[in-house]
């Protein structure tokens, strides 16, 4: 194949990456790979096929070039982002929108096109120079399946190729398959770390740009290495796909997908959930004695006519933080064992093993981290305390690794078929610990639009702030909130069996503060849900759904947990409490207005006829209803 990029490919690649390459007659590719070599200027470009033989050079490069350490378990590696590079760059992660668009994009963190363009565009001239970079190729979702969407990363980092190869689906033999008509239709992804001090950490921090162009599916992502900020197919990809999906009548959502199993009755219910940050959405997914599909991306799909869904993803990027033999069990037990795991931000001792906060052993007094050499006590330059390892830390795993993996939905091409949806937010004093939805509409409107996470005294700032959290995937939405939400309603049109939707809430706490109920009660919860969906538990009417009944909680508590729910405990966490809700619904509602003043009339016309029936009802039962005493207004 000529292209205009053919002499420049040849010189920089070795002549077995450029037949990988022109192998895939795919026009496309040799212009996105040939137009950002130009470009960025790598010294050298590695093209990743599937093959064990090219993993394992990612790997070895890795390792070679500082950017991963080994450590005393041979096949496990760390690797440390700087210190300023923790987390996602929220300021700095922009969609690139077109002037005629702008008014309704601003509250997403928005760019005008031409001038984010220029101005990524400048960031990445000549960013690669004296660099090797690579070209890999992956797939969201199972490859050859309707979820597929085929992916392009060109990166010069090798832990990001690393991760990615752990991460998602290597998809060479798919690009090599793919139709004429298939060519031209995938996500593209450039990243660069850019300048890195002899650490190997990118150092430009004041040049971090993660910059959208949703319009042509492309991705540009500069000056970090932080996997939230860097891996393309992961953040990146996922807000491209819930534009894409926003057009075609699909939904990607942030969510984990698992089974809830029932043994006695020999059966298998699909759930899929979405909660924001810190509010137990891979805690869910790993309840022991259930199975686990993915832990954080889910597309959904209408297959004639069933609600099906995939995890787009092959592996886990999990926070580490807490992880340990007790809480754990099972992840821990797979961070001991000497297989493929990246640890990132966490301590390696002299001895070279890996420490995380919350490990549950005693951690040793000084090695290296995030900060470089490390030992007790030490201050960065703001003054501040340097933990030995960031509350941000993760491991990157595959999810085969796991010996509660649901193989079947996880390698399933057509996705599983979904009977429950759970939305859980956060909060001390509102929302009962599971709910269910009269229907789908009412849950996409009062449970999923409405997930808020209230702040705690682990974050900063002021303790019991709510913050609004609209299906747990507002960093995440790249188009206007109030049409995503009516997509979201939509979505179910034409599906013969729509799944339940259920509020969950495992944060409720006494007036004096404590917890109510223990970790491991949202197995109750979520047992609750599947008996429902399978029409065993007869249920109580409240203003915004169906709540359980005591005798089948005290059973379920005692069958799963052997514990004795008390009936005071019982009346406590599943009393209504009307104001709270009208407050609740009213906070909602100015959210939406300052997110997207188009959302659509009905939208709010839904959450008025609400605010109206918890008024009558609070007239005609009290401000607190107990569980029960409801039966209409
Ligand atoms: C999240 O923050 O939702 C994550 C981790 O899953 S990140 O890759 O940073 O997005
Ligand atoms: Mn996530």
């Amino acid at each position: 194949m000529i292209t205009r990029y053919e002499e420049l490919l040849k010189k920089k690649m070795s002549l077995e990456s450029y037949e990988k390459l022109a192998l895939l007659k795919n026009p496309k590719v040799m212009e996105f790979v040939g137009s950002f070599v130009e470009h960025c200027d790598p010294e050298s470009v590695f093209v990743c096929s599937d093959s064990e033989e090219d993993i394992q050079y990612v790997r070895e490069q890795s390792l070679a070039l500082g950017e991963e350490h080994t450590l005393a378990n041979s096949k496990q590696s760390i690797h440390w982002d700087s210190y300023k590079d923790q987390a996602r760059d929220k300021t700095n992660t922009r969609f690139m929108v077109y002037k005629e668009n702008m008014h309704r994009m601003k509250a997403l963190n928005s760019i005008e096109y031409g001038e984010g363009y220029k101005e990524i565009m400048d960031i990445s001239k000549g960013i690669m120079k004296g660099k090797s970079a690579i070209v890999l190729f992956f797939s969201e979702g199972p490859t050859e399946s309707p979820f597929t969407i085929p992916c392009v990363q060109f990166t010069d980092s090798w832990y990001v190729a690393h991760s990615e190869l752990i991460l998602y689906r290597s998809a060479y033999t798919h690009f090599l398959k793919m139709k004429e008509s298939e060519k031209g239709d995938f996500f593209r992804f450039v990243h660069s770390a850019g300048q890195l001090n002899e650490r190997g950490n990118s150092i430009n921090l004041d040049k971090r740009r993660i910059y959208m162009d949703t319009e042509n599916n492309i991705v540009y992502s500069m000056n970090n290495q932080y996997a939230g900020n860097s891996v393309g197919l992961k953040k990146h990809s996922m807000r491209l796909a819930i534009n894409k999906a926003g057009k075609e009548g699909w939904l990607c959502e942030h969510m984990f997908v698992m089974a809830a199993v029932d043994r006695e009755k020999n059966r298998k219910t699909y759930f899929c959930g979405a909660y924001p940050s810190a509010c137990g959405k891979t805690s869910t997914a790993m309840i022991p004695g259930e199975l686990i599909v993915g832990d954080d991306i889910a597309y959904f799909r209408n297959i004639n006519g069933e609600f099906r869904a995939v995890n787009v993803e092959f592996g886990m990027f999990g926070i580490i933080k807490d992880v340990n033999a007790k809480d754990d069990p099972v992840i821990f037990e797979n961070l001991m064992k000497n297989q493929e795991v990246i640890f990132s931000n966490v301590l390696m001792s002299n001895d070279k093993k890996p420490y995380w906060l919350g490990m549950g052993v005693a951690a040793p007094d000084e090695g290296y981290n995030h900060f470089g050499k490390w030992h007790k006590g030490i201050k960065d330059s703001d003054g501040k305390e340097v933990p030995l390892a960031h509350s941000n830390a993760r491991y990157t795993m595959r999810l085969d690794y796991l010996a509660n993996i649901d193989k079947e939905g996880f390698e399933a091409k057509d996705g599983v078929k979904v009977q429950g949806i759970l939305y859980g937010g956060r909060d001390s004093d509102i929302t009962v610990p599971v709910e269910e939805s009269p229907d789908w509409k009412d849950g996409i409107l009062l449970k999923a639009a409405t997930l808020e996470s209230e702040t705690t005294s682990a974050t900063l700032g002021a303790e019991g702030v709510r913050k609004p959290s609209p299906m747990a995937n507002l960093d995440f939405v790249s188009y206007p909130l109030g049409e995503y939400t009516m997509n979201n309603i939509k979505f179910v049109e034409g599906i013969k069996e729509v799944p339940k939707i259920y509020s969950n809430n495992y944060f409720m706490r006494r007036p004096d503060g404590s917890f109510v109920t223990s970790k491991l009660a949202k197995k109750v919860w979520l047992h609750w849900a599947e008996g429902r969906i399978h029409n065993e538990y007869d249920a109580y009417q409240t203003p915004t759904g169906k709540i359980p009944k005591y005798e089948d909680l005290k059973a379920l508590f005692k069958k799963h947990l052997n514990e004795d729910f008390s009936k005071e405990d019982y009346e406590y966490l599943f009393t209504f409490r009307c104001t709270k809700w009208i407050e609740k619904f009213e906070r909602t509602k100015a959210f939406y207005k300052k997110m997207d003043p188009d959302t659509p009339q009905e939208i709010f016309d839904y959450w008025d006829q609400a605010i109206e029936r918890i008024k009558k009802a609070k007239e005609k039962y009290g401000d607190l209803i107990k569980p029960g005493d409801y039966k209409g207004v």
